[in-house]
């Protein structure tokens, strides 16, 4: 992926497209999707409002991005800002390559959804496309920088991928990048005329547009109703209104990564979800679910646009397997978890299958270990059967406890089927300290043990240590009454949160 590159197009490249060449665009006469939102009762602010599947892909919580493709045969990270690289295609010869191992690990961690790289930059297809196009001689020739041209020719591995995600009742994705091919000798969406190199084909740019769409095509019809679809880079400008139909058409129920322009404001699709703006898995602690910069977003944009914190597993921002390359410890694993989805960001997790087309044995346990952690810590709360919860109209939650119960974090989820609403919240307790026991009186005042502003699907909030109390209170402010999807409390055990360099406020 390196999306840091890619994705810096999406503002500044998109935009200096639309304006160089405003006629080239499309002379489609599609509408641009337009934001949903209300309007607060309360203070007459923007509410943006969710799709059904935005929320639902909200509801996954974490997932995978894996890399798999002829990068994972070179000792660099992939093809990019090599535009003259077109590996050779015998290189991609994966003898044990089997999608149901790499499933083990996914459910292992417990991510709920896939997202599979099917074409990166060097222009190499995992699937057999079948795509036909012109040269600049006039000559139709086949799309063949293919599996089907390699060694593992007859096999496809967006279709292995998708039979084993259904199986195993995971979510499938796929990521195909529009702007860099280096088989075509396209970077940033233009075919660069100027020379070409050892493997290249020679086509126009208006070509280039043709096999995009026709790949996307492929991709779209041929491999069931996909849960993300990632724009690494965005997209070309001209191709606006065709993505717009297609997306429509073929797969009206994916969210899709990257579809905002963020300059003009233009979606493809209301199922939007918007890169965080970095590679390291950290949210900024006060991140909506709202607005579609590379941020933390904006509590009053008209758009539901909810973050992805994109990550990897092995060191140094490595995506494709490298050979001998760490892995990240399970201690700042679990900052990031806590770092994005405790900060109401998507976390997708990297994963790369090695050069024999299976998940190293360190990197599964890895994900094991961090899927272990989520689990022990997550599932089930402390003392439930002994707690009681009220919600009050001015926006306080109230749990209670039949008899003093030791916690160190708190949950909090709204639930945003009618937009995020909450605003800032301070959380309360009323804490037994050696005093409160030995003076025999439960009439211990209320501390406040956390507090900060967004709330979204999912907000986590460890305390600087563990405490025994007797009853939990959050007061919120907001734009509309908040609906809670639940608030729980957990004891776990204290993981060190620091690592070198990693900034972890608990
Ligand atoms: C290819 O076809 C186009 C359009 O028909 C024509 O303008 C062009 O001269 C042809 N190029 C070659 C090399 O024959
Ligand atoms: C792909 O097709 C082009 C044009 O026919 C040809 O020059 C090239 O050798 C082919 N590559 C492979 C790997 O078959
Ligand atoms: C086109 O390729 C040549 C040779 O690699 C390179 O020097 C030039 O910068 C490229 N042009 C663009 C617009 O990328
Ligand atoms: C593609 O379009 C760009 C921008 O207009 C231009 O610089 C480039 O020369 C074009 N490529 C070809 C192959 O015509
Ligand atoms: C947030 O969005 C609103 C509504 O579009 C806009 O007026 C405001 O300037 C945005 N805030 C920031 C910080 O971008
Ligand atoms: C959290 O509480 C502290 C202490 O009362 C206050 O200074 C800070 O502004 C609060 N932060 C937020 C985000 O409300
Ligand atoms: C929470 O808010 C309510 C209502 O505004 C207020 O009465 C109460 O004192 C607040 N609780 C705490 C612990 O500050
Ligand atoms: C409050 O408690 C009830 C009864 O245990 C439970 O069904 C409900 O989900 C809880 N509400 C929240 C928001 O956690
Ligand atoms: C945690 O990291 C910060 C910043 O890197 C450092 O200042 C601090 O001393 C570390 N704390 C512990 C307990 O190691
Ligand atoms: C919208 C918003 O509040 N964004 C904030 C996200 O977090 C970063 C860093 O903490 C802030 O700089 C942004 O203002």
């Amino acid at each position: 992926m390196k999306c840091s590159i890619g994705l810096s197009f999406v503002g500044g490249y998109l935009a200096g497209i639309a304006s160089a060449s405003p006629t080239t665009a499309s002379s489609s006469s599609t509408a641009v999707p337009t934001p949903h939102y209300r309007i607060s009762p309360i203070d007459g602010s923007i509410i943006a409002l969710p799709t059904k599947d935005q929320l639902a892909f909200q509801d996954r919580e974490y997932g995978v991005l894996i890399h798999f493709e002829m990068g994972t045969y070179l000792d660099i990270d992939g093809c990019n800002n090599v535009p003259s690289l077109v590996p050779d295609l015998t290189l991609f010869d994966p003898a044990l390559l089997n999608t149901d191992q790499w499933m083990d690990s996914i459910t292992a961690l417990g991510a709920k959804y896939a997202t599979l790289v099917a074409k990166h930059n060097c222009g190499f297809t995992t699937w057999p496309s079948q795509v036909k196009f012109q040269t600049r001689d006039n000559t139709t020739i086949s799309y063949n920088y293919t599996i089907a041209q390699s060694p593992v020719a007859g096999e496809d591995v967006v279709k292995m991928f998708t039979a084993s995600a259904e199986k195993y009742g995971v979510g499938h994705g796929l990521y195909y990048s529009t702007v860099v091919n280096n088989f075509l000798n396209v970077q940033k969406s233009e075919v660069n005329d100027t020379s070409w190199a050892a493997g290249q084909v020679r086509i126009t740019n208006e070509t280039y547009d043709t096999i995009v769409v026709d790949q996307l095509t492929e991709l779209w019809s041929n491999y069931g109703s996909l849960t993300e679809i990632w724009f690494d880079g965005g997209y070309s400008a001209t191709q606006q209104a065709t993505y717009i139909d297609m997306l429509a058409e073929l797969q009206p129920d994916a969210v899709i990564f990257n579809a905002c322009d963020v300059t003009s404001g233009d979606c493809l699709t209301e199922n939007s979800v918007r890169w965080v703006g970095t590679e390291s898995g950290e949210a900024p602690i006060e991140n909506w679910s709202t607005g579609i910069t590379n941020d933390g977003g904006n509590s009053t944009s008209p758009y539901f646009s909810p973050s992805v914190c994109d990550t990897t597993l092995q060191t140094s921002d490595r995506w494709f397997y490298g050979i001998d390359q760490p892995l990240r410890s399970i201690q700042e694993l679990i900052a990031v978890y806590h770092l994005s989805v405790g900060r109401n960001c998507l976390l997708e997790l990297d994963i790369s299958p090695d050069r024999s087309g299976l998940i190293l044995a360190s990197h599964a346990a890895r994900y094991k270990q961090l899927g272990d952690f989520i689990s022990s810590c997550y599932d089930s709360p402390v003392n439930a059967p002994h707690t009681q919860n009220s919600s009050s109209d001015d926006g306080g939650y109230t749990l209670t406890f039949d008899y003093a119960t030791s916690i160190d974090r708190i949950v909090l989820m709204e639930d945003q089927t009618n937009g995020q609403v909450i605003r800032s919240y301070s959380v309360f307790a009323k804490i037994i300290d050696d005093d409160g026991v030995s003076d025999g009186t439960l009439d211990v005042p209320w501390m406040q043990v956390a507090n900060g502003t967004s709330i979204g699907h999912k907000r986590i909030e460890i305390f600087d240590e563990a405490v025994t109390v007797i009853e939990v209170r959050v007061n919120t402010t907001f734009v509309d009454t908040p609906v809670w999807r639940s608030v729980s409390v957990h004891l776990c055990d204290v993981i060190p949160a620091n690592t070198t360099g990693w900034e972890f406020t608990p």
